[in-house]
């Protein structure tokens, strides 16, 4: 039997087709506009036929892609060494809400976003809110550990992943811990599998902890002058006693481009605003966010803060939110550009910001920051402008990797939340010594011997 009519076999011929018969977003996501066509697109419904395909796969040395909602933006998802594009569209039930310890089993395909309101009706939160959580797949999420405003003050996506369901490389299935809070028993293959990109194993079944939903948020936008002073304000606010739900960073022309993105009136051009502070305060009483909004008023003065917008009703805290989460697809129609994802300790991100435009002088591109400043979690979005491809394809990686070596040196890494991929693994070595790789190389080899689990990614000779 060919491998086209095996894996039909396996999942119904309507769910395997041959690469060039597939939709073409099989192979690509949104980073950049990389695209490479798959082989074979397959899409199981249930973990005994992932495990049917990876066992046929492991025997045949086939490349398998886990793809979820396809919004990764370092190129986890791409087949880049063809094989089987591997979609989890048709696992997306929501298996289990357990209102009594506080859990949720899912599968891997369900959107974030839905999960999230399908759990918030019943006064339950799941944090972690990529900005891509509209489409972008809880597994996809898991395998990239993605972050997202909340991140801040709720952590990240691994610190709610209790337990995992896994398909190894060879078809086996295993459970990676267990669905307790606490567990101190052997190695934490659960976290391991968070955040390995599909490299390790195929993740089927997903238990999440979830928190009670906070009752009340205040949303406040912050005008700076200066954008290393909005920077600066940052970790004063913590040291201030203050945790918000968010305190996001966005320079003048993140916002000015999302409004245009979304068809708003554009910034007046008088207001000599560069950069702004969103920031967000959630809680179960609503008194004591007002006490945080005015210690923050005071804070913010000191790095020569503007008028404070308050955004008191439910349509401009919405429109505030839409401006920040769509400034990456804004970006993306105005010119070419390759998207970093540094993360420093909170307190250097005015250095980071500085030498993100230091760098731009000395190589001469234009760049536009924004992120998750809480967390230290810069967005660099380096633009190629009407930069030749001569000049650009040999400045760009100059620049990042001076970037990078930056980063290293204030002690942050190259991603927050994005992951490494395909784009970034040239840059490794810029935050990990030869060890640091290649005790992670070993650890891909114990799981894949063959190397068939999402080749070419993550190591950088791979
Ligand atoms: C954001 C994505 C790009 O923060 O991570 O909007
Ligand atoms: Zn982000």
């Amino acid at each position: 039997m060919d491998v086209l009519h095996h894996l039909q076999s396996i999942v119904g011929p309507e769910n395997a087709i041959e690469g060039n018969r597939a939709d073409k977003r099989y192979g690509s996501d949104e980073t950049e506009d990389l695209y490479f066509p798959p082989e074979w697109v397959c899409k199981p419904a249930c973990t005994n036929e992932v495990s049917a395909i990876l066992s046929l796969a492991h025997e045949l040395n086939i490349p398998v892609t886990t793809r979820g909602g396809g919004t990764g933006l370092a190129g986890g998802a791409l087949p880049v060494k063809g094989g089987i594009v591997l979609s989890m569209e048709r696992m997306n039930q929501i298996l289990l809400i357990d209102e009594e310890n506080l859990q949720v089993t899912v599968q891997p395909g369900v959107i974030t976003e839905v999960l999230q309101d399908t759990l918030k009706a019943r006064g339950l939160f799941y944090p972690p809110d990529p900005s891509s959580r509209g489409i972008s797949y809880i597994g996809g999420n898991v395998s990239t550990n993605a972050g997202g405003p909340r991140a801040v003050k709720y952590g990240v996506v691994r610190d709610y992943v209790l337990n995992l369901e896994v398909v190894l490389a060879d078809g086996s299935v295993i459970q990676t811990g267990a669905n307790t809070l606490k567990n101190s028993t052997s190695y934490n293959l659960t976290q391991l599998m968070v955040g390995s990109e599909g490299t390790l194993g195929v993740i089927t079944q997903i238990v999440l902890k979830l928190i009670p939903h906070p009752v009340f948020q205040l949303l406040l936008l912050v005008p700076f002058n200066n954008p290393v002073n909005a920077c600066a304000a940052v970790s004063a606010i913590f040291k201030a006693g203050i945790t918000p739900s968010a305190l996001e960073f966005m320079e003048r022309d993140a916002i000015a481009w999302s409004k245009e993105y979304l068809g708003q009136p554009p910034l007046d051009e008088t207001d000599d605003t560069q950069a702004h502070l969103l920031i967000e305060l959630d809680g179960f009483y609503e008194a004591p966010l007002y006490e945080d909004v005015e210690k923050i008023n005071q804070v913010v003065q000191h790095f020569n803060a503007g008028e404070i917008l308050f955004a008191d009703d439910e349509a401009t805290k919405k429109e505030l939110w839409a401006l920040r989460r769509h400034v990456a697809h804004a970006v993306k129609t105005n010119s070419v550009y390759k998207e970093e994802d540094t993360v420093v300790p909170r307190a250097k991100l005015p250095e980071l910001l500085a030498k993100v435009k230091e760098l731009g002088k000395i190589h001469g591109f234009r760049s536009v920051c924004y992120g998750h400043a809480g967390d230290g979690n810069l967005h660099v979005n380096i633009l190629k402008d009407s930069l030749d491809e001569h000049t650009w394809s040999i400045l760009l990686p100059k620049a990042i990797r001076q970037l990078f070596e930056y980063v290293h040196e204030l002690g942050g890494t190259l991603s927050g939340e994005h992951g490494v991929g395909y784009v970034q693994k040239e840059y490794l070595d810029t935050v990990f010594s030869a060890a640091e790789i290649d005790l992670r190389r070993q650890i891909k080899k114990a799981f894949d011997p063959r190397g068939i689990l999402n080749p070419n990614k993550l190591f950088p000779d791979s």
